[in-house]
Parts: C-alpha cells; structure tokens; sequence
C-alpha cells in the first residue's frame, strides 16, 4: 500500500514539474513577443574561480592575526586572535573559490593573501562578453588604502580602469576625490581602515554622475560589456587597533589581504533579443551560474544574438531598443524555397529604396537571381510548375549543331522564359534541329540558302517544283508553332515590287547585313519619336522571304498612328530601315508583346 502511495506522490510532482515549466516557457515567449527582451540579472561570479597570485599557507602552514568585530564609537579594540592557515588542510584553508562560493549556504568562508604580499590581484575571467552592473565586495581584513578596479572587453589584452579607491586620491593618484568632485574616477569612500572587519566595498557601471537613460544603449554597452573584471590592491593598511593596543604578535602577522565575499551582479548580454541564456562552451556547469550563451529570439542569432539568422538577412540587423521596447526583428528572405541561407546587401538594399536587402545564398534547383527567381543559364521556366517547386527550371534541349548561346546574353542556351533555342543562320525549330524552308544542308555552319526561288530538299539541295502560295510556316524563335494562321494577303506588296537584287536577307547574306539585337526601352520613348506609328503587338510567326521578313502580328494597342491607317485585316508595312538599308532582319525576340515600329 505504501509503495502505491509514493508512485502517486511522484506522478502528481511530475504532472504539476510538467505543467510549471511549459507555463514558464509559454511566458518567456510572450515576454519577447512584439518586444525587447533582457535575460535577468545575477551574480556573474557564481561558479567562476577567481584567480589571485597569492594564498595563505600554500608552501607551509602560516600563523596569522586578526582582530574580531569592533566598534568604532567608541572605539572598543578587542584583544588579537592567532591561527593557523595551510591549503593541505581543507577546514584552514581559504581559497580564491572561497571569495565566490554561496553567502548563504557556505557563510564565513573567504580567501587570504600569504602574509608580506605588498601587491595583489584578483581576477575574474569570462568565456564571452557579459554585461556588468555592480561588484560589492566585502573584506576580512581591512579594506586596502588603494586600490583599482579595471575591466577588460578583450579577453584580458587590455585593460580600463572602472574605478580607483584610495584613503587620499590626489596623494595616490592624482585623482580629485569624487566625494568633493562628482562624477571622479577616484574615491575615498571605500578605503576607511574602519571597520577592521566586514567593510564593504561598491561599486555601479551605472551611476547618476553617467546620465545614461537606455541600459542597452552603445555609450551604455561601452561602460558594461565586459569579458574580465580585475581588482588590483595597491596598498595594505592595518587595522588602528594594532597601534592602540600595543599588540605583542609580529607586525607581519597581520600583513595579508582576506575578503569574504566577492558579488558580481550583471546578465548575458543579448542585445535586446533574448531573455534566456545557455552554458557556453568551457563555461562553468553550475545550475546557479548566469550562462553566457543567449537563446535567441527575433529571427536573431549568434552568442549575443548579434546577427540575424541565416534565412533572415532581408533587413540590417538592429538590437532590441531598451528605451522605446521595439525589438527590431530580423526578416525572412523570400527565396522561394530555393535556398536555405540569405545574406544583407547594402547596395541591394538602397536600391529597393531600403525595404529589402536579402539575396539569397546558393540557389538550389537550377534557379538564380536575388530572390531564386529565375532559372539559371542553360535552364527555362517550365510554366506548369509553380516557381517554388524544386521543378520549376528545366534544362535547354537545343540541338548541339543546329543551336548558338543567345546574343543577349552569351551563357543563355535558350530563353529563360520560353525555352526556344537560339539557332545558327538557316536554322528553324524551337531546338533548331532542322532548316528553315529554302534552306539545306543541315551542319556545323548551320544551313545554306536553296539556289532555286522555292524551297529545296533539305538533305540533298535538290529543287523541287514548289507552288508560289505555298503557306510559309517557319516560326523562330518567338513563334508560336501551332499558330499557324492564314497567310496575309500583301496588298501593298505590288507597290514595292521587291527583287532580289534590291535588298538582302541577313540568314541568306550574313557578311552583307548585320543584326544587332537591342532591348526596346520604354513606349514613351517611342511615341516621342517620329515614328509613323506605334503599336503593341504579339509575334505569331515570321519568316524571311529572301528580299524581306514576312511578320504575322496580332496588334494589341495602337499607341500611335499617323498616315498609315492600322485597321483590322492583314496588311504588310515595309519599315524604313529595311527599304534604306535592304536588309531584312527578321529575328525577333520571343514571348512577350513588343513594341515595334
Ligand atoms: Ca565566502
């Protein structure tokens, strides 16, 4: 029956262990939600050895002095106690350890110098950065008559100093006192030989005199941040009660320094994006120890949550702010689930007039771009796949001999958009695997122009007896191959009456025309110039005839019209830069409506 009774106990103790820390984590979540967020303030030398360059009693054991507690008004000296101290002995020895081990559970522990020492140290060491707000200190024998606290943001390489103590500054120093002077680096404060017991000695990082109203602030990180906090003492001095009462032990008896505790408040130092922190590295394990490793919050990362994390580099990084409580969030990087990391890019960023700055870091599955956006070179959007799918880019299938890379853009296969490829002179088909009609030859060089005004047999050049209104159905690249529409009736066509002689076709007659290919700029541009007309239009199809390029277009806007009346039949217009020049240069850009004139 008992055994029953404990199980029961020890389940219920789970179920309400289970319940308290979900609500406590559920709670740290909220605390940071929407806002900046600080992990709590401890005692910073918690589990950490303070390191000093003397103990009592470490070669042999030493026989030393002290006096109890005694009043100063009125002066009562007490009569001198004498012990041993040696560090093989664990009940007479007094470590550093013992300056920051538990004031409660451990009470009148403390450390002590070996006797003679004129100069001594005490330094505390951090594995990373912590923010530091006050030390107290509270010493066995008397307080020293100077001494410096200094901190170091360098792992120990150089040293600041916080706050000097001497009973007389200027004497010591050079120091104005900032009892007289407010705001001094120098005090007397703390340096009274009384009590000769448990005086204690304070300092703050943060004071009045610092006028500081955000903790978190960079002047106010420049007075915390710390990674080693040091107490030199300069100078011992003894307790009055010494001289007073004439002692009889040795004068040197009482030399040596002892302080009972060394607290150290301060948190992890988190920027403003976490309330939590973990063991770091070499850390010390102890529960009751302040962690130095933040568990970020915000979107941030790093120890001290001081970049963002790896998908969230679409904003500059920024600490919480302690003042106005904004927690400044890192921003996800839209990659279109192409890549797992994303870095800031200033110059991206002021170009999109500062609302985003991320660019995605190795787009994964064949896409490129800022964003993951587009499909690599040698690769085309395949329009059934959504851009996010890891499908969304195909590679080019171009025929090896009939194909080039794009003019526009030399590493292009084939379009990004469409998937045409580009094809050497002669060459037809949306992989440029076969002659245009009235071209043979298919080979290294493309394909060669029919000697007949027909078409001829494609393998062998041999003219066959070809019917003059046969339907032209070359598409390149930008057609559409099943477009095949009715063959526009050039109505126009006799006014011209084009031979072979007056104008040249840049596939037929490479080395006489040569075609620049050209981005169209904005409409406007066009409808400024003296154009006689302006319109937006779809390619069908188009072909070259030899004399000139036969265009089948749907016209989607007129933008301009002057003398040339657009109306809706079919309709052929020789542009002016073909009946000056007589080349026909009849490729023209796939896919999207164009502007042409
Ligand atoms: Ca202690």
């Amino acid at each position: 029956m008992q055994n029953k009774g404990i199980t029961f106990i020890v389940f219920l103790e789970w179920i309400v262990t289970v319940h308290t820390d979900s609500d406590s984590a559920k709670f740290q979540r909220l605390r940071c939600d929407g806002h900046s967020c600080n992990p709590p303030v401890g005692n910073l030398a918690i589990g950490r050895t303070p390191v000093t360059l003397t103990a009592c009693g470490q070669n042999v054991s030493e026989l030393y002095c002290f006096y109890p507690e005694v009043q100063r008004t009125p002066i009562s000296c007490s009569q001198s106690q004498c012990t041993k101290c040696s560090l093989n002995q664990p009940e007479n020895s007094h470590l550093p350890s013992h300056m920051t081990d538990d004031v409660f559970s451990s009470p009148g522990t403390w450390w002590q110098s070996a006797q003679g020492v004129l100069r001594e140290e005490i330094r505390l060491d951090f594995e990373t950065e912590f923010y530091f707000t006050h030390v107290i200190m509270v010493f066995r024998s008397p307080r020293p008559a100077a001494m410096v606290l200094e901190r170091s943001l360098d792992h120990g390489k150089t040293w600041r100093a916080y706050k000097y103590f001497a009973t007389n500054c200027t004497a010591t120093f050079g120091l104005q006192d900032d009892l007289n002077e407010e705001g001094s680096l120098c005090t007397s404060r703390y340096s009274d030989p009384w009590p000769c017991t448990k005086g204690e000695v304070i300092f703050r990082a943060l004071n009045p005199t610092n006028r500081i109203e955000d903790p978190y602030s960079p002047q106010a990180q420049a007075l915390m941040k710390i990674t080693n906090l040091r107490l030199l003492l300069l100078k011992r001095q003894d307790c009055p009660c010494q001289a007073a009462s004439g002692s009889q032990e040795k004068p040197q008896r009482f030399a040596y320094y002892a302080i009972y505790d060394l607290i150290v408040r301060g948190s992890c130092f988190c920027n403003g994006h976490a309330e939590e922190c973990e063991q770091a590295g070499s850390a010390p394990g102890s529960e009751a120890a302040v962690h130095g490793n933040c568990v970020c919050q915000h979107n941030t990362a790093g120890r001290h949550c001081e970049k963002c994390a790896p998908m969230y580099n679409d904003l500059p990084w920024r600490p919480g702010d302690g003042k106005t409580g904004a927690p400044n969030e890192c921003r996800r990087c839209r990659c279109h689930n192409h890549a797992v990391s994303c870095r800031f890019d200033h110059n991206v960023w002021l170009s999109s007039g500062k609302k985003s700055g991320g660019v995605c870091e190795n787009c994964q599955h064949n896409t490129d771009g800022h964003r993951c956006q587009r499909c690599r070179a040698g690769y085309h959007r395949d329009p059934t796949e959504a851009i996010s799918s890891p499908l969304a880019c195909k590679e080019c299938s171009c025929n090896a001999v009939g194909s080039v890379n794009g003019t526009l853009n030399r590493s292009w296969k084939c379009h990004p958009k469409t998937g045409f490829c580009y094809c050497k002179p002669g060459v037809a088909g949306p992989y440029c695997h076969h002659c245009l009609r009235g071209y043979w030859g298919f080979g290294e060089n493309g394909c060669r122009p029919c000697d007949c005004a027909g078409d001829c047999d494609p393998d062998t050049g041999e003219c066959r007896n070809s019917n003059n209104n046969e339907q032209y159905l070359n598409v390149p690249i930008g057609g559409r191959i099943p477009d095949i529409i009715d063959s526009p009736a050039n109505e126009s066509e006799d006014d011209w009456k084009w031979t072979s002689e007056q104008g040249f076709s840049a596939l037929r007659h490479p080395e006489k025309c040569v075609c620049k290919e050209r981005m169209l700029r904005s409409i406007t541009d066009f409808c400024q110039m003296k154009y006689a007309y302006v319109i937006k239009a779809r390619i069908l199809s188009a072909h070259d005839k030899g004399t000139h390029a036969e265009v089948v277009v749907k016209v989607r806007k007129i933008l301009k019209s002057g003398k040339v009346k657009i109306g809706r039949n079919n309709r052929s217009i020789y542009p002016e830069s073909w009946t000056n020049r007589g080349c026909t240069c009849p490729i023209l850009n796939p896919g999207n409506d164009s502007s042409h004139h």
